[in-house]
């Protein structure tokens, strides 16, 4: 057991040096790794739904620095306004040398107006903008340096206050869910006692299924990740199949 064990340490490492000087596909996927990890990802994250939610307060708590800078109690007047157009806020950030251009993209808020019908046509207008542009830029003679900016993640907000989802969130979800990853959240949940909101996230989750709205879901996890990975992993499917968050 024992020189078996060696024997297969060994041959892993040998295995690393031989990659060290060889020079062919096989070395493929290292250079394509490492040129991306140079280059660094660009994530972008989009917040949509009802007006008043919270959304363009959840942006602004991801920007921790600026937030807590000279941290004081603002008056009415400098809280934070209700949205009035798609607006872009764009943060560098780095870990472990792997560079991240994170953009946010807050959208004003529906519900408000006398005619909501089609409020989500800015919002899917916008999108699909994105798209066109990185296919231009794809198609033109300078790709070294194409900026990503397709959302690539949307948080929908739904509101505490109604019976699961209002007529609008479907349509909403329904016009964007071929577009983008969506990701539900029920918003202010702290208004809520714990037990209502596990009644309402298992109402919505229905509604979600029985409309046929697409959410994004997580993929499965390679077998070959490690250890910790395959639990974080297991532990958010979890939660997911039993609302206990
Ligand atoms: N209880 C509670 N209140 C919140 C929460 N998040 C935000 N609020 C409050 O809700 C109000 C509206 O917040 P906004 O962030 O402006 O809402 P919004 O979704 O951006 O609204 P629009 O810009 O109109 O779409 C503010 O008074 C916030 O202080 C939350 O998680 N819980
Ligand atoms: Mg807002």
């Amino acid at each position: 057991q024992k020189t078996q064990t060696c024997d297969a340490g060994k041959l892993i490492t040998d295995e690393k040096n031989t990659h060290k000087e060889y020079v062919g596909f096989a070395t493929l996927p290292n250079q394509v790794h490492r040129k991306s990890v140079k280059k660094g990802f660009d994530f972008t994250l989009m917040v949509a739904g009802e007006s008043g939610l919270g959304k363009s307060t959840l942006v602004n708590s991801l920007f921790l620095t600026d937030l807590y800078k000279d941290r004081k109690l603002l008056n009415a007047e400098e809280r934070i306004t209700q949205t009035v157009e798609i607006t872009k806020h764009t943060v560098d950030i780095e870990e472990k040398g792997v560079k991240l251009k994170l953009t946010i993209v807050d959208t004003p808020g529906f519900g408000d107006a006398v005619n909501n019908t089609e409020c989500w046509k800015p919002v899917a207008d916008y999108i699909d903008q994105q798209f066109e542009q990185y296919f231009r830029d794809e198609s033109g003679l300078n790709r070294k340096n194409i900026q990503d900016n397709r959302v690539h993640c949307c948080l929908y907000f739904i509101s505490p206050f109604g019976h699961g989802l209002r007529p609008l969130d479907v349509e909403f979800m329904k016009a964007l869910h071929e577009k983008v990853n969506i990701v539900p959240i029920l918003a202010k949940a702290d208004t809520l006692t714990p037990m209502e909101v596990k009644k309402k996230k298992i109402k919505i989750r229905e509604e979600i299924e029985q409309y046929g709205i697409k959410i994004y879901q997580f993929p499965d996890c390679d077998s070959d990740e490690d250890e910790d990975f395959k639990q974080q992993d297991y532990e958010l499917k979890v939660r997911l199949a039993t609302s206990v968050y």
